[in-house]
């Protein structure tokens, strides 16, 4: 989870400090010039060079010049990229970055600790600008408790992503707040499908509402949601068939199933570990219908991990939860904290 990009951020912040550190004295005395003037209003402002650096280690203080710090974004650009972060957002954190580090000072002993504090402030800005997501459980308990129910839950997405079973997931966590549910066995599409949802009720303790295979998806939502309301069951989860691609066929099925459930929320399933594809799937869904949340899962599969950053600074559509396992227990709230400590502990 997250390992590459931790991994390749440190990599980029140790070879930096490191070829700095193994510039010969020679060519760093004709560095020491111009550079250590630039922007030098506050009397430190060293390039890290060997010749300024005796005078950042003397004076305790560094500032990196202009000429550094291109160097590190060159460095560090590449390493988000094939650790999975998208351009646009690579982009932007490099640019926040790139505006930390003007105006930081060092400590030349703590160099390391510094530039990896700057990279984390910059994760923490980007995310913060990503849309915010509902807290899916609490906006449940708040409709239940104002008497609107059922709540009514669509989960779409690709073939084999989780829906599925990140529907048991959040069966799972509103049981646990005693909240009951039932399954809506929409998936008559895929082999085997209907007995996988069935195995996921059964294991949890929820009512399934399923038929045959071929049967038409919206109709047996259509049941799900009658017999919530006759058995006063406040919440349903509709799955869905995914397809690999989507196609003409299931688009229409889709929005055949928006207009007979009329869902509350829609929530779009994906995998962290599809790399770019992620961002396509995700646009051509919501070009045919709206997505109110995103659940990312197999996080725990994804060596990368800049997906879960491409994908909240860059869908328009807030994460709502990672999927960090198959036990029904591995479901994690979305959080800038969560992500950017996974990413770069403290
Ligand atoms: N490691 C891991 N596996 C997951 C996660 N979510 C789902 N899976 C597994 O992915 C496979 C496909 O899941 P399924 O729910 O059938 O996907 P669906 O086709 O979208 O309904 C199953 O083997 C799940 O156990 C997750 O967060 N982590
Ligand atoms: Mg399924």
């Amino acid at each position: 989870m997250f390992d590459e990009l931790r991994k390749r951020i440190s990599g980029a912040i140790k070879g930096f400090i490191k070829k700095e550190e193994e510039k010969p004295a020679g060519g760093a005395a004709a560095g020491a010039g111009p550079e250590a003037k630039r922007g030098g209003e506050r009397g430190v402002d060293i390039n890290l060079s060997a010749g300024t650096k005796i005078k950042g280690a003397f004076l305790g203080e560094i500032k990196l010049s202009q000429k550094d710090i291109d160097n590190f974004i060159e460095d560090l650009e590449p390493q988000l990229l094939q650790s999975d972060v998208s351009y646009k957002a690579a982009e932007a954190l490099l640019a926040r970055l790139r505006e930390m580090l003007k105006n930081a000072n060092f400590k030349s002993k703590t160099m390391k600790e510094d530039m990896l504090e700057y990279v984390r402030r910059a994760l923490f800005e980007l995310l913060g600008e990503s849309k915010e997501g509902v807290d899916l459980i609490g906006f449940i308990k708040t409709r239940i408790s104002s008497g609107n129910v059922p709540v009514k839950i669509l989960f779409i997405g690709p073939n084999g992503t989780g829906k599925t079973t990140t529907m048991g997931k959040i069966a799972s966590m509103l049981k646990q707040d005693g909240i009951d549910s039932v399954f809506s066995a929409s998936d008559t599409f895929r082999a085997a499908a209907i007995e996988q949802t069935e195995h996921h009720a059964k294991a949890i303790g929820v009512p399934v509402i399923k038929s045959s295979y071929g049967a038409d998806p919206p109709s047996i939502a259509f049941d799900a949601i009658a017999y919530s309301k006759a058995h006063n069951i406040p919440v349903v989860l509709i799955d869905t068939a995914g397809r690999q691609e989507t196609n003409k066929n299931l688009v229409n099925e889709m929005l055949k199933m928006v207009r007979v459930a009329k869902p509350d929320m829609t929530i779009f399933v994906g995998e962290s570990t599809s790399g770019n594809a992620l961002a396509n799937q995700i646009a051509e869904f919501s070009a045919h219908m709206k997505i109110d949340g995103i659940i990312l899962t197999k996080l725990d599969c994804d060596a990368k991990g800049g997906n879960a950053i491409s994908i909240a600074y860059t869908a328009g559509i807030p994460i709502l939860f990672f999927g960090t396992g198959e036990a029904y227990g591995s479901l994690k709230r979305y959080s800038d904290d969560f992500v950017v400590n996974s990413i770069l502990p403290k």
